[in-house]
């Protein structure tokens, strides 16, 4: 199936870009957006929104239209197709299925000094109405919070046993999140812990698909809540339990 963009009519490529330029907003700034569009490929741009930043900066929102049409049927994407269980159906999985507690370490690790993420995951409170990992009966959780080295966070995990560790990752300039999320999944084989956790990471240009290529068991972006990576955790662990016997 040939799919392009569409805003009015089915198949009219119409697209809108946000960018922002380093010059006040002024009738050239708008000229230049309107400029930059079109050297993007955009037909027959219109600037829709153009407002100040801070000084000498500008930002705007342009609208048009594209030519660009993709085949949807020959994109394959790795996605996590477990269906998200309820809290109580993972607490009762845990009860049944596990003689203890299942233990989460979470961290927004490195540099990384957003919480928000991770906390909406972890918290007793949660996120949009979906209780965090602290509510569930039958799971440890403890968020360590932001800016947590590499070493800490396998340390504090070590010392806890862990099951399950969440790594939280948002800051993604010059590419500091693949370093980083890289450097753990190499400290935790040196350590002799990677086979022995369920490594998991989210954040908001997290992918399953990237996750799995840097090495982790799974990957989770926006719109993620507890119950799917507790869903995704339990049942990995519960058949990693049943492949042990
Ligand atoms: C709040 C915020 C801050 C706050 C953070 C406060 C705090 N305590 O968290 C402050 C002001 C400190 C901040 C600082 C910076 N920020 Co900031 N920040 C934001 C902002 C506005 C919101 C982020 C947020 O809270 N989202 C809400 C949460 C709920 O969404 P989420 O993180 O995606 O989490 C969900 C999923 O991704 C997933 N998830 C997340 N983590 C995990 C982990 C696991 C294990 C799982 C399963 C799921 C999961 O589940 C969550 C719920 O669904 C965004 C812009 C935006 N609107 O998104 C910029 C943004 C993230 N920041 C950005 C930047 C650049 C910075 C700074 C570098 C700015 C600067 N030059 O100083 C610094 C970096 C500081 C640092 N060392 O990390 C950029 C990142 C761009 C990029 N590609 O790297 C953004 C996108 C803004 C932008 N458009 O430029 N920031």
């Amino acid at each position: 199936m040939k799919i392009k963009p569409y805003g009015d009519t089915l198949n009219d490529g119409k697209v809108q870009v946000s960018f922002t330029l380093p010059v006040p907003k002024s009738a050239k700034g708008i000229a230049a957006a309107k400029e930059i569009a079109k050297e993007m490929g955009i037909i027959d741009p219109s600037v829709v929104h153009a407002e100040n930043l801070s000084e000498g900066f500008s930002f705007y929102v342009v609208y048009g239209s594209v030519k660009a049409v993709i085949d949807f049927d020959r994109i394959h994407v790795e996605e996590i197709t477990n269906h998200a269980l309820e809290r109580e159906e993972i607490e009762k999985i845990i009860k049944d299925e596990f003689d203890r507690n299942i233990v989460f370490v979470g961290a927004s690790t490195g540099t990384d000094a957003h919480t928000v993420g991770i906390d909406a995951i972890m918290n007793m409170k949660g996120f949009a109405g979906h209780y965090g990992l602290e509510r569930y009966q039958g799971i440890d959780a403890y968020n360590l919070g932001s800016q947590v080295l590499n070493e800490d966070f396998v340390k504090f995990a070590r010392d806890k046993n862990a099951d399950v560790l969440l790594v939280s990752q948002t800051v993604t300039q010059k590419e500091v999140h693949l370093k980083n999320m890289i450097e753990l999944v190499e400290l935790l084989e040196s350590e002799g812990m990677r086979d022995k956790v369920i490594l998991v990471a989210g954040g908001a240009r997290i992918t399953h698909e990237l996750a799995k290529e840097l090495g982790y068991d799974a990957g989770f972006g926006p719109g993620s809540f507890a119950e799917d990576v507790a869903t995704f955790a339990i049942t990995e662990l519960l058949n990693r339990k049943r492949g042990e016997k």
